[in-house]
């Protein structure tokens, strides 16, 4: 019998099969095995219980939140409240090019935006060729291109604590009245749970709303030696080097030619990994 895991619960899964949902708790050596999103072959053994017997071929795994299958990441960032962050962006963007999974930036809360801020923005990342949706949950704004881009697909939302990410669920799912933060209290280190639950959303497929990370660390998902090639636009450009850094190469063809926020953020998080990679090598790890 095939399941589909729709949540974790501490040790708990959630295995829905034919649309009912039954519990599960993996036997050891299939536990840290299986995440929410996974297809399982397993049993029904009784009303509520169904045994794991194994996991079938995941097509990706996104690192965090830890989801199976996904086909699409939100990566909701807000104008204002808080300030969008194109170092935490551009990490996550970094992040999903690494593990091959196409974003769709939604920049929302433009009912607070500034106009110069938000065009500087979309060029930014439109030109890049993201596809990038602009929202508001005050105004309606937005909304039925993201109901649109989501349906029938297994979609995860991700991005800063306070951007609106369980809004924008809300506004599409009537009725399903997730938790919102209440305004002033999202921040730094709120995150507390590691429970996933995939929502069903009406038009189909799935959704998967997490709790904003206060600290992302691209340090603990990509290594410095991949990072160059994970800012797309890049690879447009020839570098007489193959591993070119971009940074201090003779002929290297992305310096200078690319956007210089862009490239901003890409020297900071390089260098992040840097300081990573030269003390993984003095403890010899
Ligand atoms: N002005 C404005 N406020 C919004 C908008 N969307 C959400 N908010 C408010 O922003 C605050 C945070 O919204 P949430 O939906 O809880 O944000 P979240 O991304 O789910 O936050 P975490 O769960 O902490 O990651 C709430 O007070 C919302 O009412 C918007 O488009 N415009
Ligand atoms: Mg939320
Ligand atoms: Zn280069």
């Amino acid at each position: 019998m095939k399941g589909f895991v729709i949540y974790r619960k501490g040790p708990h899964l959630g295995i829905e099969v034919d649309g009912k949902v039954y519990l599960s708790v993996p036997k050891s050596k299939l536990k840290g095995n299986i995440f929410v999103g996974d297809f399982v072959e397993g049993e029904i053994l009784d009303d509520k219980n169904f045994r794991i017997e194994q996991v079938l071929e995941r097509k990706n795994l996104l690192p965090r939140p830890k989801v199976a299958n996904v086909d699409r990441v939100l990566v909701v960032f807000s104008y204002k409240q808080p300030d969008l962050d194109p170092l935490h962006l551009d990490g996550i963007l970094a992040v999903l090019e690494k593990e091959d999974i196409e974003p769709v930036i939604v920049f929302n809360k433009k009912d607070l935006a500034d106009e110069n801020e938000r065009e500087k923005w979309l060029n930014v990342y439109r030109e890049i060729g993201y596809e990038v949706i602009e929202s508001s949950t005050v105004t309606g704004e937005g909304l039925e291109r993201i109901r649109e881009s989501i349906k029938g697909y297994i979609t995860v939302l991700a991005g800063p604590s306070g951007s609106g990410k369980t809004s924008i669920i809300n506004s599409i799912i009537p009725g399903l009245e997730l938790r919102v933060q209440e305004v002033g209290k999202h921040g730094k280190g709120r995150h507390t749970t590691t429970d996933i639950m995939l929502v069903k959303n009406p038009d189909g497929g799935y959704v998967c709303d997490t709790p904003g990370f206060g600290r992302f660390e691209i340090t603990e998902f990509v290594k410095y030696d991949e990072f160059p090639k994970l800012y797309r636009e890049f690879r447009k450009f020839k570098c007489a080097f193959p591993d070119c850094t971009h940074t201090v190469e003779p002929a290297c063809g992305v310096i200078g030619n690319v956007h210089p926020e862009r490239y901003r953020t890409y020297v900071i998080l390089l260098n992040k990994l840097k300081e990573v990679k030269v003390e993984r090598f003095h403890k010899g790890t």
